[in-house]
């Protein structure tokens, strides 16, 4: 049993909590266009009537209009953080006054309190999980396998959580299926690119009040994040370095133009260090070693692993917070680095930060309702185990999104489907 308490239990206005997040949400909301369409069709059509929804999401007030939207559907929803710093209490506070949803998430959790809230939702016994991370799968696999024959399937939305999934596949240890919401292309060339790209690097510049400009980045990881961080520090007129692993992820970075190197080199040069790997250990002891003095340090992937702080804990001979949201670890010859938002994914965990742009969680928030949906109409279809999203339901994204901005495109005529399905035409 879940012994932690809904979020209207923790706060002293309840009240004044519940109005500020119900503006954010109204705010979100009037730049949500497929969410706004998607909420409309359950509104009409309560196709997850009956239904249980567990999540673990980042709740704020875009993923609050998701949650909103699926109890609209019909469902009964309780939502718990994916992370102890990214919740906002006060929309986690409007979202548990609605009548069918329960909220457990509160800013600053420790970690008892993180996984306390996870049983919490757990004792909804849910027959579907969406979560940001998988940390709802592990729990229920690891502590309520009795639940999974109720449940139906679930839907992941990072690509850390994918990993961990497909992991968790190959050990044959995943018993209920999932959708990779995040692999699809509405998802990922997107939220992953563009909603990192912007968020992280706005967050950084807000937290420090520091520019971009003539500065050495050094970006780990050149996965889709990656991309997006490089790509938008470029256009700050950085001086973009990218670390990699994967000799054509380097080599497509060598080709865009930014500089690539080992950390080993890039710590001696960098100003910003921005990880976006899903790896721990990325900067380590001997790259604190040489790093320059007022270096700043700040995590973009899902966990607190990137940037190992026991070994600048380790190597400091004073802390103290620089900055709201800097943490400034002092060495022993002086120099001062700089880590933003305890190494946590920066553009949630910062004391200032919003998450991802609302138009990108309008395209992932849309990806996840209609994969509930699917999972709920169709759920037989899919065996336990990772799977891809059906392209249909990416594409009815993409469309929703496309009329809501008044864009039209074309379609194929009869001959050219019939040329493109054909291999019998050549020159
Ligand atoms: N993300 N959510 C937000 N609600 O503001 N911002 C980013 C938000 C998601 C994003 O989809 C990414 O895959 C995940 O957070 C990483 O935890």
């Amino acid at each position: 049993m879940g012994t932690y308490p809904p979020i209207s239990e923790q706060l002293d206005d309840v009240e004044s909590a519940r109005a500020e997040g119900h503006r954010k949400m109204d705010w979100a909301r009037q730049h949500m266009p497929i969410m706004t369409t998607i909420q409309e069709e359950f509104v009409a059509d309560k196709p997850l009537e009956g239904q249980r929804i567990g999540m673990a999401m980042h709740v704020e007030a875009k993923t609050a209009v998701l949650v909103e939207t699926l109890a609209e559907g019909g469902a009964e929803v309780a939502v718990t953080g994916c992370n102890p710093l990214s919740t906002h209490d006060d929309v986690s506070a409007a979202l548990d006054e609605h009548p069918n949803i329960t909220s457990y998430a509160k800013r600053g959790v420790d970690d008892e309190g993180y996984y306390e809230a996870i049983e919490s939702v757990i004792d909804l016994e849910p027959t579907i999980t969406v979560d940001d991370g998988m940390d709802m799968v592990a729990a229920i696999h690891e502590d309520h396998p009795e639940l999974i024959e109720t449940v139906v399937g679930g839907c992941e939305e990072t690509t850390t959580g994918v990993h961990r999934l497909r992991a968790m596949d190959e050990d044959g240890a995943l018993d209920y299926p999932v959708f990779a919401v995040n692999d699809t292309p509405m998802k990922r060339l997107f939220d992953n690119v563009h909603g990192t790209g912007e968020s992280s690097l706005a967050t950084i510049a807000m937290t420090t009040n520091l520019s971009w400009a003539g500065k050495n980045v050094v970006v780990g990881g050149y996965g889709y994040c990656g991309k997006g961080v490089a790509k938008k520090a470029a256009g700050q007129n950085a001086n973009v370095i990218v670390t990699e692993v994967e000799p054509r992820r380097a080599l497509e970075a060598h080709m865009e133009g930014y500089d690539v190197m080992p950390m080993a080199e890039a710590a001696e040069v960098g100003d910003v260090f921005i990880t976006t790997t899903g790896n721990r250990d990325v900067i380590t002891k001997e790259h604190f070693e040489v790093m320059k003095d007022g270096v700043l340090l700040a995590n973009a992937g899902h966990f607190d692993v990137e940037v190992n702080l026991n070994d600048l804990a380790d190597l400091a001979v004073a802390e103290r917070d620089a900055r709201d949201g800097v943490h400034e670890y002092e060495m022993e010859d002086g120099r001062r680095l700089n880590v933003i938002a305890e190494g946590r994914l920066v553009n949630l965990a910062a004391p200032i930060a919003l998450g991802h742009p609302v138009e990108v969680m309008d395209q992932s928030f849309g990806v996840q309702s209609v994969c509930v949906r699917e999972m709920v109409e169709n759920g037989e279809k899919y065996d336990a185990g990772v799977h891809e999203v059906p392209d249909e339901l990416d594409k009815e994204i993409a469309e929703i999104k496309l009329d809501a901005d008044g864009v039209e495109f074309d379609s194929l005529s009869d001959d050219q489907k019939e040329y493109m399905g054909s291999w019998q035409h050549g020159t």
